[in-house]
């Protein structure tokens, strides 16, 4: 209150508070402004990367007029607001999407092209902000972009890690990990140097009685790390609502301790100490639905939510609320259990520092939270072994030996008949060392628990949390399917196919309610309209084309189908599973003549995605499919019929250049192993088809686009126990068609052979978890089943019309209204002065 300017001054701010740009004029003065003074480079001085920055503060300056009117309308108004914590933003690059949301691309581009620059050449410079690992990341960043566009007041709270997801090199077919410095130049951030909170770490806990007789507790010593704020604007589409994403960097905390040690001559002590301090934020564990349990993954884990808990008190008790009204004005969202110590952390902000008692303490922080989880498998469920805990949050770990004894007590009243079911449930895991079960304790500490897809909100209820089904009844679990922004995965990436939409729709109304879609449906008849989506589609393969050209060296035809499979590199994924059949087409081509060869569809098989670096199977599927590319593009007997790519370095910008030039595109995990699959749902809007198991969303895309428009395979969720079983205990046999493709692979077609006999024998020898010998047969017959409807282009291009049109329910704007509606309990707040 202190900082604000004074009544009668406040006339002069109001009439030099700075305006943002409306004409191509405006916005080339704006961007020559910054370009030569922001940044002291000239007209004889400028590069397309000088363009792009130069874009990027021009566009940025018009973002903060917005965030700031934002900020303060939401102070000002005062309800509800929903915090988002994830350690994971995969935001990829902000000019293109910041031009778009604000509906000024066209005065950008003229005002380039004025200045002697192409746009796409200026985009292309921004590095991706790559904080995060695949689709979980992914999701956060869409709900951002959907929380902003649909006006709810929201924040975003992660951390700034300096370096983002390792870039992949492949380098003789192996991938090598690089590491992602992006932070050199990045306009999008604001240093709140302002605004810090000091992070306590190890040290002892103390209990006395005060005066009145009452029970303290108060944790002590340790060591402090500072926690720093940098804001990231978030713009919503066609709206003034520009919303905050604070992402926190940890650094020594500038308190007497090191004044002294420097004073004291210990210059190079203190020194590390402020590095020790700074690799908490260092760096993104590269992890995708696996955890490892390191310390410094749980350091980050308690700093990002320490962090962020004092920030939204802060503001909270700026209001001088009663702390009962805490849960009417906060809601947290915790994106899977790695924010799960926010639970004991707000406790013990109640309990110590508040002073509460534990009954109303709890009832304010169960109302508080909601828990989103995203996986099933048993590997990334996380778990703390309890003797680090004790080292590094000694408080904490008795808050939830605490929660745990209530819980416990609770279920052994309301179950006094089985005892066994305790040990089951409890929070502390019983083995050597005891474990604290994270997505216990979030489940616990929330009033609701989400699955991301429907199938996957079943499993979780007669899987992992079975018993806590029976203890809290069915209510506590729901639904919310995932989806995806159509910003950024339609209107960024498909411009094109965007503008044809709006014409045919009046507009571009759908990119805000994107059910309108299904008025295409009376378009599929009209042949300018299916003969524009189609030039479009091949113009986006073209563009493709030239990327693997320009990539990989290999030239590929656009009219051969396009087979892409991007996304993390995973056994559960089964991108071994698309390269065995990529084999065995090989393997066919070979035995054919030269007639029947003649008579085949031409493919293209694509393959993208990042192999976390200690995980070597996942690196051996790289590698094998690497060297099939490498053997198959170069065979003359094959020629155009079948090309292998593995497109280097898979991340968002990328993918907003692949996924819309797909004509089949692969979603082929075991069944009841991927959660939902968002990338699905992308491919799909942009006019590809998809072949998929029914697992996660592919099951509610079918749908929604009709079984005739999907190409689904494979055994189904409820059969993959007893299959797994049969493996182990009864007889095997391999399916004979993958037989002949080991085969091959053993007879060293692909290179050394001894480089893929664990993927090989993992199938064979060891049961084959994954199912890959089961669905095998009905994989390639499916894909058999794709050359045939392909070579129907007519009724292909009906199939694709179809089912864009039917796509409307997997926006994220729908996903962010079911949260808001049935966890969050918050209201849109229409912004004051609207952007447009
Ligand atoms: N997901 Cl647990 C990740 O991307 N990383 C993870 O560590 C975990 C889940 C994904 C999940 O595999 C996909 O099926 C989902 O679509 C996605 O989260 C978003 O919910």
């Amino acid at each position: 209150v202190e900082a604000s300017i004074p009544e009668p001054q406040r006339e002069a701010w109001k009439k030099y508070a700075p305006k943002p740009f409306t004409s191509t004029e405006e916005f080339e003065k704006a961007a020559v402004s910054h370009i030569e003074t922001t940044l002291a480079r000239s007209l004889y001085n400028c590069d397309e990367f000088a363009a792009y920055a130069g874009t990027s503060l021009a566009f940025r300056d018009r973002l903060v007029i917005d965030w700031n009117a934002t900020q303060q309308n939401q102070t000002f108004a005062d309800q509800k607001r929903v915090y988002y914590l994830s350690l994971e933003f995969l935001m990829g690059r902000a000019l293109d999407n910041a031009m778009l949301n604000v509906q000024q691309k066209e005065v950008a581009t003229k005002g380039l092209a004025d200045l002697g620059f192409r746009i796409e050449d200026v985009i292309s410079q921004e590095h991706d902000a790559a904080l995060g690992n695949g689709g979980l990341g992914r999701l956060a960043a869409c709900f951002l972009d959907s929380l902003a566009s649909l006006n709810y007041p929201a924040w975003g709270y992660g951390l700034r890690y300096r370096y983002g997801i390792f870039k992949q090199e492949i380098i003789d077919g192996y991938q090598m990990e690089v590491p992602d410095y992006w932070l050199d130049f990045n306009p999008w951030e604001f240093p709140r140097h302002d605004v810090t909170v000091d992070i306590q770490f190890y040290g002892h806990v103390n209990k006395w009685q005060d005066e009145d007789g009452k029970q303290q507790t108060s944790w002590e010593g340790g060591e402090i790390v500072e926690a720093v704020a940098y804001d990231v604007p978030v713009p919503g589409y066609a709206t003034g609502t520009t919303n905050n994403l604070r992402l926190w960097g940890s650094k020594a905390a500038s308190g007497e301790f090191d004044f002294q040690k420097f004073n004291r001559g210990e210059y190079e002590s203190s020194v590390a100490d402020q590095q020790r301090a700074e690799t908490i934020s260092a760096v993104l564990y590269p992890n995708d639905n696996l955890e490892r349990g390191k310390e410094l993954r749980l350091k980050q884990q308690y700093f990002w939510c320490a962090a962020s808990l004092y920030d939204i008190v802060r503001r909270f008790k700026k209001t001088k609320r009663a702390w009962k009204d805490f849960p009417n004005q906060v809601a947290i969202q915790l994106n899977d259990t790695h924010p799960t110590l926010a639970i004991p952390e707000l406790m013990r902000i109640l309990i110590d520092l508040e002073g509460l008692e534990w009954d109303e303490a709890w009832q304010i922080t169960q109302s508080t939270f909601g828990y989103t989880n995203h996986t099933v498998l048993p590997e990334a469920l996380e778990k703390w072994s309890v003797p680090l805990m004790q080292h590094l949050l000694p408080r904490h770990l008795q808050i939830i030996f605490d929660i745990n004894l209530i819980f416990l007590q609770f279920v052994e009243r309301s179950f006094p008949k089985e005892r066994e079911m305790l040990g089951r449930v409890s929070i502390i895991e019983e083995s050597n060392p005891k474990m604290v079960r994270m997505a216990y304790l979030a489940l616990i500490g929330s009033h609701k628990v989400n699955g991301v897809a429907e199938l996957h909100s079943d499993l979780i209820k007669t899987t992992i949390f079975k018993d806590f089904v029976k203890i809290y009844g069915p209510d506590k679990f729901t639904n919310v399917t995932n989806g995806i922004t159509p910003r950024r995965w339609l209107h960024q990436a498909n411009p094109r196919l965007s503008e044809l939409i709006a014409s045919k729709l009046g507009g571009f109304d759908f990119l805000k309610d994107l059910t309108m879609l299904h008025k295409l449906e009376s378009f599929v008849d009209d042949k300018e309209f299916r003969k524009e989506f189609a030039e479009i589609k091949y113009a986006n393969k073209v563009r493709l084309a030239k990327y693997i050209k320009d990539t990989n060296g290999v030239t590929v035809d656009p009219k051969a189908l396009f087979d892409i499979q991007v996304k993390r590199i995973h056994e559960y994924k089964r991108q071994q599973l698309n390269i065995f059949g990529v084999i065995k087409r090989y393997l066919d081509i070979k035995a054919m003549s030269a007639d029947e060869r003649k008579k085949l569809a031409p493919r293209v098989n694509i393959f993208g995605g990042k192999a976390a670096p200690g995980y070597w199977m996942a690196k051996t599927v790289i590698h094998l499919i690497c060297e099939v590319g490498r053997i198959v593009n170069a065979d003359p007997d094959v020629g155009d019929l079948l090309k292998v790519i593995f497109l280097e370095d898979y991340n968002v910008s990328k993918a907003e250049i692949i996924v819309p030039a797909s004509d089949i595109s692969e979603h082929i995990s075991t069944a009841g192993t991927e959660a939902s699959g968002t990338s699905n749902m992308k491919f799909v809007l942009n006019g590809g088809l998809i072949i998929g198991t029914c697992d996660g969303a592919n099951i509610e895309i079918t749908r929604e686009v009709g079984e005739n428009n999907i190409f689904l395979f494979g055994n189904l969720a409820e059969d993959v126990d007893e299959l797994r079983h049969a493996h182990l205990y009864g007889t095997y046999e391999l399916e004979p068609s993958l037989s002949h493709v080991f085969d091959a692979i053993r007879s060293g077609m692909f290179g050394d052979a001894g480089a893929f006999s664990a993927l090989v024998n993992g199938i064979v020898d060891h049961g084959d978890y994954y199912l890959v010998s089961d669905d095998f047969a009905s994989y390639c017959k499916t894909h058999e089943m794709i050359d045939e409807a392909y070579r129907n282009q007519e009724e292909w291009i009906t199939k694709c019309i179809t089912s864009v049109a039917r796509m409307g329910f997997f926006s994220s704007d729908r996903c962010i209204d079911e949260y808001a509606e049935s966890i969050w309990n918050v209201e849109p707040l229409a912004p004051k002065q609207n952007g447009i």
